[in-house]
């Protein structure tokens, strides 16, 4: 059984002080790894670092079309869903804010949530504008051939910047469902015309530190065509707005085999690279937990960032963008971030010099194995010593089970609904 540390290979005998033991495989590891070269402690100190946004959605109960399946302990508000990311920070370490979706976290008193979050160790995040569950919305929200539809959805970016002001947040990260179903339904110029003109209003509404963040996505829910369907109508459109308006990359949110590593690269060049919507798919928007299909991908996108993490001039929002439909939701949270501190870990241990020479010298192979070398190091022995000095818990998700949280969640969280995309 791997120890607290994650190190293989090392049997928990009875009697065996099994502290030192992990701390022993620990040295053994870290002496490897300076015998390779590496910084470690410049490596933990740009672990501890890291940060990780969680969606107050991901808490909440969701489905496919075809069936939502409840379950216990599941919050019933927004305040319970900080409750529950709480854990997760507390465990990881790394995670202490959390991003709100309106109305779905509407409250009506936006500075009692924030003085909730504030007693839990936790910030809000990122606000996020629903633009895609009114009736109104059927052609459409900012590109809606209507006017009335487009004041209606302006209106509510508007309302989105307010939140944002009151709960001390400096990101409105916005997605658009706006598309058409059929060819010929509506034009396309037209639609992005009347796109741009209601987010310049909103735009302009934001203060001098607020940043917006624009999210594509290549289909779903409509058919045809999407109005904001990829990376380059993103950075149009962000262009268009101004310096404060950057892309989001989604995960979920390409077509099959699509190089997202080259989009966060070519985001960066651009000085537009906003934040990150992590998941993991298979097929279409899964919204699988980070790194469970493609953890290779994951990698890759982090030696991208690492690759120019000295250089970006504003700071990138890492957030993760999930639903949890049969799996333990806190659980799932866990995993994910933990798989993202690993990720990053193994992107820090990235040779470059090594990689720079055989670039350099046209040796693909061996650039290639640089890459390789890195991505097969088992890090989780650096993680779990990060986890631990941030004083969160080297083995989070045995602690969260040890830990009767979801147990009494269970127990306590019986009357009233439960929290959905409703
Ligand atoms: C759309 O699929 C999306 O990725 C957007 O970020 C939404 O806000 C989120 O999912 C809702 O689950
Ligand atoms: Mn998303």
């Amino acid at each position: 059984m791997p120890n607290v540390y994650g190190v293989p290979g090392i049997v928990e005998r009875e009697g065996m002080d099994l502290e030192s033991d992990d701390m022993r495989a620990y040295e053994t590891f870290v002496s490897d790894l300076e015998a390779r070269g590496v910084d470690v402690s410049g490596v933990e100190r740009r672990l501890r670092g890291q940060k990780i946004e969680t969606p107050s959605w991901g808490y909440g109960n969701s489905g496919t079309r075809f069936k939502v399946f409840p379950q216990p302990g599941v919050p019933r508000d927004p305040f319970e869903k900080f409750e529950d990311a709480a854990e997760v920070h507390r465990l990881t370490g790394v995670s202490p804010t959390v991003a709100i979706h309106i109305p779905w976290d509407r409250v009506e008193d936006y500075a009692e949530l924030k003085e909730h979050a504030r007693s839990l160790g936790m910030g809000i995040g990122a606000v996020n504008p629903n633009l895609f569950q009114d009736e109104e919305y059927k052609l459409g929200s900012v590109c809606n051939p209507d006017a009335n539809v487009r004041r209606k959805a302006t209106d509510h970016l508007l309302e989105c910047v307010e939140v944002a002001r009151e709960v001390g947040s400096d990101i409105v990260s916005l997605w658009l469902a706006d598309g058409t179903n059929y060819p010929g339904q509506d034009f396309f110029i037209e639609r992005r015309n009347r796109m741009l003109e209601c987010l310049s209003e909103t735009y302009a509404a934001m203060p001098e530190h607020m940043r917006l963040l624009v999210e594509y996505k290549f289909y779903e829910p409509a058919f045809y065509h999407t109005d904001l369907a990829d990376w380059g109508a993103a950075l149009g459109v962000c262009r268009r707005l101004g310096e404060r308006a950057h892309v989001l990359v989604d995960l979920g949110h390409h077509a099959q085999g699509v190089n997202v590593e080259h989009i966060v690269a070519l985001l960066l060049d651009e000085g537009r690279l906003g934040g990150f919507h992590f998941n993991n798919r298979k097929y279409g928007d899964d919204d699988l937990i980070v790194g469970s299909v493609n953890p290779f991908e994951l990698f890759l996108i982090y030696a991208e960032l690492v690759e120019a993490e000295e250089e970006t001039e504003h700071p990138i929002a890492y957030m993760i963008d999930q639903s949890h439909n049969i799996e333990p939701k806190i659980e799932a949270m866990i995993l994910s971030v933990m798989n993202l501190q690993e990720a990053y870990a193994k992107a820090l241990l990235i040779d470059r010099d090594a990689l720079r020479k055989a670039r350099r010298e046209g040796d693909v192979l061996a650039a290639h194995r640089v890459m390789l070398d890195a991505y097969n190091t088992d890090v989780r022995p650096l993680c779990a010593k990060a986890r631990e000095d941030l004083g969160a818990s080297p083995d989070p998700i045995s602690s969260f089970r040890s830990s009767g949280y979801a147990e009494k969640a269970s127990r306590e969280r019986l009357e009233g609904s439960q929290a959905g995309w409703g």
